[in-house]
């Protein structure tokens, strides 16, 4: 088949994207309602303050805003990694970062799959945390050996899903039909289960030995737990759920409130509860808490050195804190918060002059008119200040690791710490995943360049 007939992996994407949404809408009503939530606030956000509205115009962001979310699966052993990123790769999507959790006592290790170019960002942003279960980490080998068993008896993906993957990887794409039927094979993997694939005793063991561990080994799919739209103000949010009958977590994890938002900042509510029906003789019932709800706000990417500072100042409000936050301390941390992160410049020229952010570069009609003229700015600095160039940070595609432990803590309750040691294990993620991931910090570096590449153009300069 000519290449020119096949879907491109983008619009697959987006394709998934909205159907994944539509899924979870109907399987966690508490979802459509923060989406009406968040969609509100993004509103009046932008209609209260234009300069938001006129940055995210610059970069694109305006139009993927209200098709923004992320969402999570964590998957019980390394074929299943391995077939899931082929999956994904259907929809252009690359693992992108190693997030290593057991160190915040979560027996898994993740990546994110995601589109890395920012044109196939700006089609469809949808982005998959993907978490590896763990077993070498769980001490108890009679419970081992037994979530090893049932783990290697189901089979996540529909025999029709498997055969498109291979169809696609033997011809180099799919045509609108075969498209079409891949996103809705591809949904029964990410679908709850009710029925378990465990005992009601076996269930117990598995719960009673880490919690996370029930909800990978005992089902028959590693079915979404959250779906996450992005918000302009979270704050407004964490603020605004109560009032909807939505339980917010304690604090949002990230950074404190700023004018310039940088990285991530993230809240959730509380996992539902709901029915499982268990293997054996009675078919006994019994109940799941797993999935549960989550906002973000997106802000500028971080260069090495800013990301530095980041982890510094977060690290050291912990410290001042004594420990991760909680219920009891939420003010207070948050408070600290606002108190250490002084020190990172709340500012995009500071935080530009300081290579403390990544950057999108765009050219003005005031330089485009000054195109032809004689003694112009020709230097990157002398455009920006002749405002022949504008810029905009560079938005964060990722996730942040003890945000994500901070998210997992609140869905699996705190009784689920535990303690693992620092057992970062990339080779053997990759292992399993059967490619290497890749570094975000160069995507960002490399977007960056791109915009200044086209704005030399633009500006018919050699080089910016
Ligand atoms: C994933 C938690 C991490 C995030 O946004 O940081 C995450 C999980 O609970 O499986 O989704
Ligand atoms: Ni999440």
């Amino acid at each position: 088949m000519p290449a020119h007939d096949f879907v491109s992996p983008d619009s697959i994407r987006a394709q998934f994207s909205a159907a994944m949404s539509l899924m979870y809408k109907q399987e966690v009503p508490l979802y459509g309602k923060l989406l009406a939530l968040v969609s509100e606030i993004n509103q009046q956000v932008m209609a209260e303050q234009p300069e938001v509205a006129q940055a995210l115009r610059w970069t694109g962001e305006l139009e993927r805003l209200g098709h923004e979310r992320h969402g999570a699966i964590r998957v019980g052993t390394a074929e299943e990694l391995a077939t899931i990123a082929r999956l994904f790769a259907v929809m252009g999507m690359q693992p992108v970062g190693y997030y290593d959790l057991s160190s915040a006592g979560v027996p898994v290790h993740s990546t994110a799959f995601r589109a890395v170019h920012e044109q196939s960002l700006h089609v469809s942003p949808f982005r998959v945390f993907t978490s590896l279960l763990r077993l070498e980490l769980i001490d108890n080998l009679q419970l081992r050996e037994m979530a090893k068993d049932i783990l290697a008896k189901r089979q996540i993906f529909t025999p029709r899903v498997l055969h498109l993957i291979e169809q696609r990887e033997r011809d180099g794409g799919l045509n609108t039909a075969d498209a079409q039927t891949f996103v809705q094979e591809a949904l029964h993997t990410f679908r709850w289960h009710r029925d378990a694939t465990v005992t009601a005793e076996q269930y117990q063991q598995l719960h009673d030995q880490h919690r996370l561990l029930a909800d990978v080994v005992a089902f028959k799919g590693p079915h979404i737990n959250h779906l996450t739209p992005r918000t302009l103000d979270i704050d407004a949010i964490q603020l605004g759920m109560p009032a909807k009958g939505i339980t917010p977590k304690a604090v949002v994890e990230g950074p404190p409130p700023r004018r310039h938002p940088i990285l991530l900042r993230q809240t959730s509510f509380k996992a539902l509860q709901e029915k499982v029906v268990f293997c054996g003789q009675h078919g006994s019932e019994g109940s799941h808490t797993a999935r549960f709800g989550e906002i973000e706000q997106r802000g500028a990417a971080l260069t090495p050195k800013g990301r530095q500072l980041y982890d510094k100042l977060l690290d050291r409000t912990r410290v001042a804190l004594g420990g991760a936050p909680a219920e009891a301390n939420a003010a207070q941390y948050m408070a600290m918060l606002t108190d250490t992160f002084a020190a990172f410049p709340d500012d995009l020229v500071q935080m530009r002059e300081q290579g403390l952010a990544y950057f999108r570069y765009f050219a003005t009609e005031k330089g485009l008119a000054a195109r032809g003229e004689q003694g112009r700015p020709t230097t990157l600095q002398g455009l920006i200040d002749a405002d022949h160039v504008h810029f905009e940070a560079l938005v964060y595609e990722d996730f942040l690791p003890v945000s994500a432990a901070g998210i997992f803590q609140s869905n699996l309750g705190d009784d689920a710490r535990a303690e693992y040691g620092s057992n970062a294990n990339r080779a053997a993620f990759e292992a399993a995943l059967g490619l290497q991931v890749q570094d975000e910090l160069a995507l960002y570096a490399q977007s960056e360049r791109r915009s200044l590449q086209a704005c030399a153009q633009a500006l018919n300069l050699i080089s910016l």
